[in-house]
C-alpha cells in the first residue's frame, strides 16, 4: 500500500472514530514529544488524584505541552476527535476541579511545563508569565526587582498561576489587594477548539468592549486554557508587623478589625481568624509548631500591617491599637513578632490549618462568605446547625475574616467512622449553606465550584443568571469538551 494511501486511511479513521484512539495518541505524541505525553498509568497518579484523596479519576493520557503552540495544537486535535479535556496546573484544587472523572475518557492538559517568567518590567510594574509558573516563583521574581506580587496562599509552593487565575484565588491578602483577577492586566487563552486568543496587553486602562479576560479568570478551566498572563506588580513592603492576638469573642474580632481599618486601613494587609480547636490540631500534627501565648483562648486573630515606607511607624501603631483594645476588653492577650523568622512562624500556625485538619481525619469543608459584619452570626448559627445534625461534630472554623470568608470546616466526631461521616457531606453542607443564605452570603468564596458544588451553583443561581452562564459556556465551548461537569453543567 502506498504511503499516501495509508495516511488517508489513518486520517479517515481518526475523524470517523470518536474519542482517544491510537491514531489520535500518535498525532498528539508527534506534536508534544515523549516528554509532553504520559500514557503509562504508573506515572499518572499525581495528575489524577485530588490532594485529599476525595476523588481519583482515570485518563487515557496526560498531555504536557511546552508552548502555547503545542497546547493549541493538542487542544485542536482533541476537539476534532471529540475528546474532553481537563486543564490542570498545580492540582491543589479544593473542589475536585482539576482532576478528570472516573469515566476514563478525559485527557488532562497540564500546563506545568509552561513555567517561564517571560518578562519582569519594574518600570511598567508588570510581569509576563506562562501559566505553569509556580506562585512562589512569581513572588520571588517580583521581589528580585524590589517589587511585590501580593497573591499569597498556603499552597503557593505548588499552585501555579494558571490555576490561581482559573480559580480566581483569594488567599491572605484579598483585604488589601483584591482577588487574583484584580492583579491581571492581560491574558492569553487557548479556546476549546484550539484557537489562540491573544489578549496579552499590559494596559492599565483599556475600555475596548467586553472585558473578556474576566470571563476566563474564575471559569475553572471550563472555557479554555490560560497559557500566559500579564500580572500587576506592586511596591515591595519594607515595614511589616504581624500580631497573634487572643480576642474575647468573634464579635470582638470584628470590632478589632474595624479599629485597625479606622487607624490605618491602607496598611492593613491581612486579618485572619482562628479558633482554639484549629490551633490545637496544628500543635498536635505539625512538627515544630508551638503556642505563642501562655494560656489557651477560644478565639484568635492574625493581623498583618505592611507599608513600602521603612519609616511607617507600624510597630507603634499596632501596639497602640492593641493596647487600647485590651483596655476595652476586646483583646485578652497578644504577641507581636520581632523578626522575619517569628513572623513566618506565626503565619505558619494559620497556614497549616488545612494540613493539620487533614491529618486529624475525615473533614467536610465549606468555603463560604457573608457580609463581614455577619461573620459572628455565621459562626454561631452554623455551629449550632451542625451540632444539631451530628452531635459531637468538631467545628474548625478559620479564615479570612477581613473579607467575610470563613472556612467553616468540620472534623469527624472523635472515635466516629470517617467514611460514614463523609457520606453526610451533602446534609452538613446544606445545613451550613442554609445559614449562609439567610445571611446573604455565598456557598463558594474563593475555592470555586468545581465538581463538588456544581449542583449547588445550579440551585442558587437558577434563573437568568444561570441561563446566561450556560449560554456563555455553549457559545465558547459548544461541544462541552473543556472541563465538563464542573462549575456550569449543561442539561
Ligand atoms: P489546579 O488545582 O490545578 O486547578 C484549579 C482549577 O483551575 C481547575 O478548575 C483547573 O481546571 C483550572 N485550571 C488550571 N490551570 C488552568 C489554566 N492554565 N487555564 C484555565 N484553567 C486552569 N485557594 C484560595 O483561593 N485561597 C487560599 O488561601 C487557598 N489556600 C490553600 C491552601 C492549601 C494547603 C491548599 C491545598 C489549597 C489552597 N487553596 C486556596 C486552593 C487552591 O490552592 C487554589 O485554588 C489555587 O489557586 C489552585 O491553583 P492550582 O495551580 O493548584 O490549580
Ligand atoms: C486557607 O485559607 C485555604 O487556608 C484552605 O483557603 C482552607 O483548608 C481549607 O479549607
Ligand atoms: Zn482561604
Amino acid at each position: 500500500m502506498p504511503d499516501t494511501m495509508s495516511d488517508t486511511t489513518i486520517q479517515a479513521s481518526a475523524t470517523a472514530q470518536h474519542g482517544f484512539t491510537p491514531a489520535l495518541a500518535e498525532r498528539l505524541r508527534a506534536v508534544l514529544g515523549d516528554k509532553g505525553m504520559i500514557t503509562d498509568p504508573a506515572e499518572m497518579g499525581g495528575y489524577l488524584m485530588e490532594w485529599r484523596g476525595l476523588w481519583t479519576g482515570r485518563s487515557p493520557a496526560i498531555l504536557r505541552p511546552a508552548t502555547t503552540a503545542e497546547c493549541a495544537e493538542a487542544v485542536r486535535l482533541c476537539a476534532e476527535a471529540g475528546v474532553r479535556m481537563v486543564p490542570q496546573a498545580g492540582n491543589t484544587s479544593m473542589v475536585g476541579a482539576s482532576v478528570p472523572h472516573e469515566t476514563g475518557d478525559e485527557v488532562v492538559i497540564s500546563v506545568s511545563r509552561m513555567n517561564r517568567i517571560i518578562e519582569v518590567d519594574p518600570a511598567d510594574m508588570t510581569m509576563t508569565v506562562e501559566a505553569g509558573a509556580v506562585l512562589a516563583a512569581v513572588q520571588k521574581a517580583a521581589a528580585d526587582v524590589e517589587c511585590l506580587f501580593p497573591l499569597s496562599l498556603g499552597a503557593e509552593g505548588t499552585a501555579q498561576i494558571g490555576g490561581n487565575l482559573g480559580t480566581n484565588a483569594g488567599g491572605n491578602t484579598t483585604l488589601r489587594y483584591g482577588n487574583a483577577r484584580d492583579m491581571v492586566l492581560g491574558l492569553e487563552v487557548v479556546l476549546p477548539d484550539g484557537q489562540v486568543l491573544d489578549m496579552l496587553r499590559r494596559l492599565r486602562k483599556d475600555n475596548t468592549g467586553y472585558c473578556l479576560r474576566h470571563l476566563f479568570i474564575g471559569a475553572e478551566g471550563t472555557l479554555g486554557i490560560i497559557t500566559k498572563a500579564v500580572l500587576k506588580l506592586y511596591p515591595r513592603q519594607r515595614d511589616t508587623q504581624v500580631a497573634f492576638v487572643a480576642v474575647e469573642s468573634v464579635d470582638a474580632a470584628l470590632a478589632l478589625l474595624n479599629r485597625f481599618q479606622r487607624h490605618d486601613g491602607a496598611s492593613l494587609t491581612a486579618f485572619e481568624y482562628m479558633m482554639r480547636f484549629g490551633l490545637e490540631l496544628v500543635y498536635r500534627h505539625i512538627p515544630g509548631s508551638a503556642a505563642p501565648l501562655a494560656d489557651p483562648h477560644e478565639h484568635y486573630c492574625l493581623i498583618e500591617l505592611s507599608s513600602p515606607r521603612p519609616d511607617a511607624s507600624l510597630r507603634q501603631g499596632i501596639e497602640a491599637v492593641l493596647e487600647a483594645a485590651m483596655a476595652d476588653g476586646l483583646v485578652r492577650d497578644a504577641v507581636i513578632a520581632e523578626s522575619d523568622a517569628q513572623r513566618a512562624a506565626l503565619w505558619r500556625l494559620r497556614e497549616e490549618h488545612s494540613e493539620a485538619q487533614k491529618r486529624e481525619g475525615a473533614s467536610i469543608k465549606n468555603d463560604v462568605s457573608v457580609p463581614v459584619s455577619r461573620v459572628p452570626a455565621l459562626i454561631a448559627d452554623a455551629s449550632a446547625a451542625c451540632r444539631a445534625l451530628i452531635p459531637g461534630i468538631r467545628v474548625c472554623a478559620f479564615g479570612h475574616v477581613g473579607d467575610g470568608n470563613i472556612h467553616f470546616n468540620l472534623s469527624v466526631p472523635e472515635g466516629a467512622d470517617g467514611a460514614a461521616f463523609l457520606k453526610r457531606w451533602d446534609e452538613v453542607a446544606a445545613a451550613v449553606n442554609g445559614v449562609v443564605r439567610s445571611l446573604g452570603g455565598s456557598f463558594s468564596a474563593e475555592h470555586g465550584v468545581g465538581r463538588l458544588k456544581a449542583r449547588t451553583l445550579a440551585a442558587w443561581r437558577e434563573g437568568p443568571e444561570l441561563d446566561l452562564m450556560r449560554a456563555i459556556k455553549r457559545t465558547i465551548d459548544p461541544g462541552n469538551l473543556m472541563n465538563p461537569g464542573k462549575v456550569v453543567t449543561l442539561p
